[in-house]
């Protein structure tokens, strides 16, 4: 059994999409960073840096309790442990390390910004709105011509498309048409008819 610290943001999203696709039972526990549940001395014990999402996995190596943060860790630990979404062909296999490093190194940090500065911030800040939002239409253009080659990030669903997908799905945060980026808009409905993306991005907590 998999216990789930996570909250409906993106990063959160990943994990309910990879469990709802996996169709392994998780006991929710919901961290409310709004109300900085994230801080409390119990979750911090599970995740040092006081981000969600994370998991303790009950049936960890060793037959032990596990636990794992970081979303792109905890999506490896979890397709390992299934042999779902992270082909074993060494090549297949570190094209999915790239794309999740590049969701994990480029478009969380940067979208999240962009997020923030065109939502958030008390104050306008020109600079940094267009910055990051310059940033995110130049990444919107990698995926889109990395996608406008493959059907998804690696050829086949993989965790690097799980990683990406709940980001992209905040485009209008961003305020991006996807209309500009044809093969994210193609791969994005694709995914979006899977019916455990559509239970994940239902999920929303208090
Ligand atoms: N690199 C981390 C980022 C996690 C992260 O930024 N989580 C946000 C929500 S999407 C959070 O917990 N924010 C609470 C805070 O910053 O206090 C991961 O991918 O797990």
């Amino acid at each position: 059994m998999i216990d789930l610290y996570s909250w409906h943001t993106s990063n959160g999203r990943k994990l309910y999409i990879m469990l709802e696709e996996l169709e392994l039972p998780y006991t929710h526990h919901v961290i409310n960073i709004g109300k900085d549940d994230q801080f409390s001395p119990e979750f911090t014990a599970i995740n040092p840096n006081s981000k969600i999402p994370a998991i303790i996995d009950q049936d960890g190596p060793g037959g032990e309790p596990y636990a794992v943060f970081e979303s792109g860790a905890i999506l490896i630990y979890l397709a390992d442990k299934t042999g779902r979404f992270l082909p074993k062909e060494p090549r297949v296999y570190y094209d999915v390390m790239q794309w999740l490093m590049f969701q994990m190194g480029g478009i969380g940090p940067i979208f999240g910004q962009v997020h923030h500065f065109l939502r958030s911030a008390k104050e306008k800040v020109p600079y940094a709105i267009e910055r990051y939002c310059k940033e995110n239409r130049r990444l919107y253009g990698v995926l889109d011509k990395r996608l406008g080659e493959h059907q998804y990030l690696v050829d086949e669903y993989s965790i690097a498309d799980i990683a990406t997908y709940p980001w992209v799905a905040r485009f209008e945060w961003q305020e991006v048409d996807l209309a500009d980026f044809p093969n994210v808009k193609r791969w994005f409905d694709t995914i979006s008819g899977r019916p455990a993306v559509q239970k994940a991005m239902a999920m929303n907590f208090s």
